[in-house]
């Protein structure tokens, strides 16, 4: 059945979805997306992939976290299902293969199933997390956090945005929208517990490209620690305000990051640390900055080197500080993860049979399949990424590419769902 995946369909199917929040690189080639999660953009994306799924038969449901569900029955309703899926938000500069095309994957390999009149004996199901990225609310993975019963979804309501919308409010916009698709329970511990769960994702490095391979056998997921550190100080001109007197939230920051480097220095250049998101009041040129707002991601595969790190972040941080009040607030904590063979190996299995040169590969970037990870045996396929480039209109893999990892799909879920 692996030859009912249509290259064409599923390369349509993303070029249409990437019409919506398109935006434009630093190349005019550069064509990306920016579709920030519980948004209207992300509403009509989610609409377009209902009216294909229901033209196949699938039942469409959506949870308390907007979660949305794709169901292709089985001949045997006991058993418990598979699941495959990934997300369909984007970063602010994102491309147009980055979670999306998990999904679109997904749904290739139930049209594909479908096409080929195979019956599974476990149903299939499809789902598109809501806010992986991060990119809108932070942290990112809140839905499949809820679902997973790792979070309490009442835990994000009060997250706001930079334009200080509630997440919470927004969720409620998402569901009302949706009034007309019917509901189903979070899962997890609450829910139904899948039998197994398939990720497929580009690969966002360089890796499978460089070594001239088609698909990631991915062996797991490193960790990641995510922060929020507020420096408080005061205003004043620049103009008049000696320099020894001044409490600069922005001289302090540069003092903080400078620190944080020499802590996380790693000459074998495994571990990463990342500054990105930076807010400074009262942000004019001639007013002194008392009060600095600024992001860390921190990652690393093993997790004894994750806890030293991360913990000793606030210490350090107050350490350097000259003037300003500290406020260190974590708030993502996933823990390195290793997939599952059950799952791992139906998808090596997969790409060799279809004849395609693999190879296993952690993944530096975090997935919703993380939080999947402590519910059922979960694993993820991995396709090649141009130059390795990911959260950038520049991100690119080829239909063909992108065809490829879907037969790798549809013969795991095939070989899983029995
Ligand atoms: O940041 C990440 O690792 C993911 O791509 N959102
Ligand atoms: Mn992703
Ligand atoms: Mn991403």
């Amino acid at each position: 059945m692996s030859g009912s995946v249509s290259e064409a369909r599923q390369w349509g199917r993303l070029m249409e979805l990437a019409e919506i929040g398109a935006i434009v690189g630093d190349r005019p080639e550069d064509r990306g997306v920016n579709r920030p999660c519980l948004s209207a953009g992300d509403r009509q994306a989610r609409r377009l992939m209902i009216g294909w799924a229901r033209a196949i038969g699938c039942a469409v449901s959506v949870d308390a976290a907007a979660n949305l569900f794709f169901r292709r029955e089985g001949s045997d309703p006991s058993l418990a299902p598979v699941l495959t899926g990934s997300h369909m938000d984007s970063q602010p500069q994102g491309g147009r293969f980055d979670g999306i095309w998990g999904v679109v994957a997904g749904l290739e390999a139930l049209c594909a199933l479908h096409d080929a009149g195979v019956a599974t004996r476990r149903a299939i199901e499809l789902v598109a997390w809501t806010n992986e990225e991060g990119g809108r609310f932070r942290p990112g993975c809140t839905g499949s956090m809820s679902w997973s019963g790792h979070t309490k979804p009442a835990a994000f309501d009060g997250i706001l945005d930079p334009d200080g919308v509630r997440y919470g409010d927004a969720l409620a916009e998402q569901l009302a929208a949706e009034a007309d698709i019917p509901r189903r329970a979070l899962g997890g511990p609450g829910g139904v517990v899948p039998h197994a769960y398939v990720e497929a994702h580009i690969e966002q490095g360089p890796i499978l490209e460089a070594e001239g391979l088609d698909i990631g056998v991915v062996s797991g997921i490193q960790g990641s620690r995510w922060f929020t550190v507020t420096l408080t100080g005061a205003t004043a001109h620049a103009g008049t305000a000696p320099l020894r007197g001044r409490r600069d939230a922005v001289q302090d920051m540069v003092r903080a990051i400078t620190a944080l480097n020499a802590l996380t220095a790693d000459a074998s250049d495994t571990l990463r640390f990342t500054v990105a998101r930076i807010e400074v009041a009262p942000n004019t040129s001639n007013s002194v900055a008392n009060r600095v707002r600024f992001t860390i991601d921190l990652r690393h595969p093993d997790a004894a080197v994750l806890r030293e790190k991360g913990d000793a972040i606030e210490a350090t941080i107050r350490d350097a500080v000259a003037h300003c009040g500290v406020a260190v607030e974590e708030n993502f904590h996933a823990m390195p993860v290793v997939f599952d063979p059950l799952v791992t190996g139906a998808v090596a299995a997969a790409a060799a049979a279809e004849g395609l040169r693999h190879r296993a590969l952690p993944s530096g970037a975090f997935h919703d399949a993380q939080f999947v990870v402590p519910i059922c045996p979960t694993g993820m396929i991995f396709v090649p990424s141009r130059g390795g480039i990911s959260h950038n209109p520049a991100e690119y893999s080829t239909p063909g590419q992108l065809a490829a990892g879907a037969r790798v799909l549809v013969r795991s879920l095939a070989s899983l769902a029995g």
